[in-house]
Formats: structure tokens, sequence, C-alpha cells
């Protein structure tokens, strides 16, 4: 049989087709953006380092906290894993806190009288907050940034916030789970290069509030994707459940979902009401069971009542909005 050259090179194409879609079982498949029909902006790959890392720690190990940006198929430069006020917002008080050395055993051996009161209203009522997120969290009272995290991925680190508000008032937090592969929502981590790290947030406050599955979570970033068509959207939830969670040592290709964050949502104002309500998740599920920066003061977080929350994904979703209304 005779083949001529156009049928050559069709067939090189099919041979290269198949080469690509016959990837190691340790290749994820991938899925083309023109396929993807959701509400996100998708992005691929790695984003460009703008800050390579946000955070030193002194005494002892902690990964990189870098940020980067990343520009989707229409243009829209993302900030990977989210915008934050880490450089510039007021630091919460530390109550466990590595690289400060600051490492109580309890709470009895805290100075809570020098957590700083920030005003909200005047002639308040003082609260004190208790938080541990995995990995940053920023807490803002009735529009107002109260406090960010110190610690922005690890070590893992608690916090106390003291804010003087009157009822009814509104807490809204930004939480994200950090990445060290920028734009590809992994880390190196359980043996492999791009291993997808879980989230995770829990906090009560002296006034009886706690974490729950009465608060709004909604996620603004997904990441890694590694098949667009995992991706669906039900009744406001923007669910990843039929994602893979699995780490690969080849995720550089991933895909990212990004949504946009509105820009008065920590106000007041603003009605989360059509936001999914949080998902709740056991300390088993978070793996805290290890980590001093909460089991030293745990009768202040499952103890006082408080559930760890997060949006649907506490692996896949990395930037998560919370909101709840304290009446
Ligand atoms: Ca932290
Ligand atoms: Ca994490
Ligand atoms: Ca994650």
């Amino acid at each position: 049989m005779i083949i001529t050259k156009h049928q050559a090179l069709a067939l090189s194409s099919v041979a290269l087709l198949v080469i690509g879609c016959s990837p190691s079982s340790d290749t994820p498949s991938v899925s083309n953006i023109s396929d993807y029909q959701g509400s996100a902006s998708i992005t691929q790959g790695v984003a460009t380092t703008v800050e390579s890392n946000l955070f030193e720690c002194a005494n002892g190990r902690s990964r990189v906290a870098g940020v980067g940006e990343i520009t989707d198929s229409e243009g829209k430069v993302w900030t990977v894993p989210a915008k934050n006020n880490f450089a510039t917002g007021p630091k919460a008080f530390d109550l466990y806190e590595e690289c400060s050395n600051t490492t109580p055993s309890s709470l009895a051996e805290v100075d809570q009288s020098s957590v700083p009161v920030a005003i909200v209203d005047q002639d308040g009522e003082e609260i004190t907050g208790y938080i541990f997120a995995d990995n940053y969290f920023e807490l803002y009272i009735n529009g107002q940034l109260i406090a960010v995290d110190t610690v922005p991925f690890t070590p893992f680190n608690s916090n106390i916030v003291k804010f003087k508000v009157k009822k009814p008032y509104t807490i809204a937090v930004k939480v994200i789970d950090w990445e060290e592969n920028i734009g590809l929502g992994s880390e190196d981590n359980r043996g492999k290069a791009y291993h997808a790290g879980d989230g995770g947030f829990i906090a009560s406050f002296s006034d009886g509030t706690v974490t729950g599955p009465e608060w709004q979570a909604q996620t603004f970033y997904t990441s890694p994707i590694y098949d667009l068509a995992c991706l669906s959207e039900v009744d406001g939830k923007r669910l990843s459940e039929s994602c893979t969670t699995e780490g690969t040592d080849h995720g550089q290709d991933a895909y990212a979902a990004h949504w946009e964050t509105p820009t008065n949502w920590m106000n007041q104002e603003f009605d989360a009401t059509s936001w999914p309500q949080a998902s709740v998740y056991s300390e088993d599920d978070i793996g805290v069971n290890n980590k001093k920066a909460y089991m030293n003061f745990i009768e202040k977080f499952s103890g006082a009542g408080a559930s760890f929350i997060w949006s649907t994904n506490v692996v896949l979703d990395n930037e998560v909005l919370l909101i709840y209304e304290v009446k």
C-alpha cells in the first residue's frame, strides 16, 4: 500500500493523539476549556509569581506562602490563591504561633487581657473570639477588618480577637487554603509533588456564637481540576464532589475555576441568603489531633460547641467566604 505524504501526516497525528490519550496511570486525564459550560472562569497551569513569600518563620519550618497571577482565556487576571490583606491588615493576637515562640500549653498560660480590642460600636458588648484556620483567615465585623491571621500557610497557628459591637452584627470571614504550586491548588506533600491540601475553619466567641451549619459558605477558587466535566452547579452550590482529590507527580497542567468575589461581601447589608449553608467537617476530617495550636485550646473549639466549616469541598475549594449574622 502506498501512503501519501498527507496520509502519513494524518497517521502521525493520530499516533500523537493516541500517545496523548494514553497517559500512564499517574497522569490525570484532561478535557478542553471550550467544553466547560459553568459560571466559573477557567485557567490552566501554573501562575506567575508576584509575591515570592509573604511570611518567613524565624524559629522553624514553614511552607512558602507565595501569591501569583494567572490570566484566563478571556484575558481576565486572577490572583491566586486569593487577594488578601496579610501585608497591611491588623494582625490578630497570637494564641499559639511557633514562629513567634508563642507556645502556651493551655489557655491558663495566655494573658488574654493584653489582646487589643477593635471598636466597631463604642457602646457595644466586648466579645472575645478564638480562631483556628487551615490555613489563613481575615475576619470582618460589620464590614470592618478586625484581624488577619498571623501565618498565611504553615506552621499551623491559632489566634484570639476582641471587638466591641452591638447586636445584631455580621461576621464575615475570608478563608484561604494556601498552596505551594501557585495557581494549581497543590503542595508537595504525602509523597506527591502535586498533593491537594485541605482547608478548615473553626471559631467560638464569648457571646456564644460558634461556627456551624447555620453559617453561609461560598467558594471562589477551586483547584486542582484535571477534568472540567467533574464541575457542576446546583442551587447556587459550586460543586466539585466528583472531581479527583488524588495527588500526582504530574499536576502542572491542572485547571482552576475562579469566581469574582462581590466587592461588598463583608458588609452588613450584603445578602448572602442565596449562598449555600456551610458544610461541617469533623476534627478527623481536618486532621487536627497532632496540632497543638488547636488541641491545647480545644475547650474553645469543639469543646465550646463549634464545628469545622468550609464550602462543599474542603480539599479542592481554596478561597471561601463565610458569613453569619449574630441576632
Ligand atoms: Ca494560619
Ligand atoms: Ca491547607
Ligand atoms: Ca486545597
